[in-house]
Formats: C-alpha cells, structure tokens, sequence
C-alpha cells in the first residue's frame, strides 16, 4: 500500500505498521495542502481588491474555518495518541524476556561498531576498562572469565538469525552514535553511559533480499545516523541475516577459531 511512497525494502514483522502509519500521515498531508490551497485560492479570488475596494471591519461572522481547524487538530490526535504512541510503545516499553531472544552487544565508538555476543553458555563474560586495546580487544573483553571464552566479537559485522526476536543493546564508548537500519525500521541513539535495548525481527534473510531486489551484492547496512566526528561517513557496519540453521553454523565456526586462538596463545606462553 505504501509504494507510492519508495521508503526503503522492508524486512522486519513491526515495520509494516511504521510504514502503513507513515502512508496514512501522507495521505492527510495530501488532504491537507489541497485543501488549505484551495481555500487560499478562493479567498483570493472573492476578496479580490475590485470587487471589495474598502476592507470590511467586521471580518468573517461564520465560524466554519474554527470547525475546520477544530477537526484537523482531532485527526492528528487520533494519530499520536491511537497510532504513533501505542507503535512507539511496543518498542521501547515492551522488550521481549531476554530468554526468549538473542542478545546482542553493540558497542558505538568513533567510528566503528563492535558486536558482541554471549557464545553458546548465553552468558556475557567480564570486561575491564583496563583491558581495553584499541587494536586488538576494543572492548575490554575479560578472556579468563570462563563466562567470556565463548563470547564471540566482530568488527562492523552484525549476524542475525531470521524470524527471531533480536535484542540489540546499545551503547557508546564516546560521543553520541545512532544505530540505524532502515530495512528493520529501527534507529536508536547511542548514548555514552546509557545501555539502551532495542528489538525487532528480522523477517528476510540477506539471501533472500537479493533474490527479491535482484541485487547479487545486497547488503543491509548500520548507519551511523548521527554526525560524530570526522570520520562519521565511514562509519558503516553490516548486517547478514542469516537463516536459524546457517546463524548457528556461523556461530559454531567463530567458537572453532576461538578454540583455535586459545591454543596458540598456549603455545606462545
Ligand atoms: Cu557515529
């Protein structure tokens, strides 16, 4: 329904409802500059200067102009408080429980995004702030946590399973990020001391995106929708919706490299 409009390729379950409120606001803009043009042309035309050469100072006595008004203010009522604060709740108020979802790190930092997940025991190991290495353990990651050995990190490249609840809970080790997907319909801002969750679903894969845009290179793409710095046009991470059966190989695969890791770290000591 909302073509028309050319908003960006869907791929989310709550982003229809985003995109039929967007299309029902344009409609009433359309009504709405029609209808305000209309009347500017008429009221130039019948107060024109030759048919009406001394002002009247009694002005208009009906009140249907105040009516009209009146119920423009009533729809665009209708719209915040039925439509797009309910929608805008959903969001942020009800998060699904966390063991029912998969719970992704996003981390914002000038200007990349690092993504953390649990690994297999579900558990978020420990992270020091004296840990941190910009190169080579951006986050401070705690290795000898046993709850960190399986935590698995990536640079600008974010793994999702389809048709599942996805958490993603962001924040920032500088200045003000913003993580945005249009696909999903999502855009949160990072806030340097904040954790803010968001959550969607992703609901097409990136293979079945690029059958569907007959585009072979789709990819869905994390821009940094804040200005942050110098450098914040190259801030850009991706997005591989895979499906639940891929997610979990690729899963599989990042804990044979960290077993593999682990060992020559052995032999180096
Ligand atoms: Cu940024």
């Amino acid at each position: 329904m909302t073509e028309w409009l050319g908003l960006p390729a869907l791929a989310s379950t709550h982003g229809g409802q985003i995109d039929s409120l967007i299309g029902w606001m344009h409609l009433f803009m359309l009504v709405l500059f029609v209808g305000w043009g209309a009347f500017f042309t008429y009221v130039l035309i019948r107060f024109r200067r030759s048919r009406n050469p001394v002002a009247s100072y009694g002005g208009a006595r009906s009140h249907a102009s105040s009516y009209l008004e009146g119920g423009v203010l009533v729809v665009e009522m209708v719209f915040l408080f039925a439509f797009s604060i309910p929608l805008w709740a959903a969001r942020v108020d009800h998060v699904p429980p966390e063991n029912e979802a998969l719970v992704v790190h996003v981390t914002a930092e000038q200007f990349a995004w690092n993504v953390r997940y649990a690994g297999p025991d579900g558990a978020f190991g420990r992270t020091d702030i004296k840990l941190i290495d910009l190169q080579n353990n951006p986050l401070g990651l705690d290795r000898s946590d046993p709850a960190a050995k399986d935590d698995v990190t990536t640079l600008n490249q974010l793994y999702l399973p389809a048709n599942r609840p996805i958490i993603v809970k962001l924040r920032s080790k500088d200045v003000i990020h913003s993580f945005g997907v249009p696909e999903f319909r999502v855009k949160q801002d990072a806030i340097p001391g904040l954790t803010i969750p968001l959550w969607f679903i992703p609901s097409v894969t990136t293979a079945e995106m690029r059958d569907r845009t007959g585009n072979p290179d789709f990819q869905y793409e994390i821009a940094c929708a804040q200005l942050c710095g110098l450098g914040h046009y190259r801030m850009r991470g991706f997005v591989t919706v895979l499906p639940d059966e891929e997610f979990r190989q690729w899963m599989d695969a990042e804990q044979v490299k960290l077993e593999d890791q682990g060992e020559t770290d052995d032999i180096w000591q």
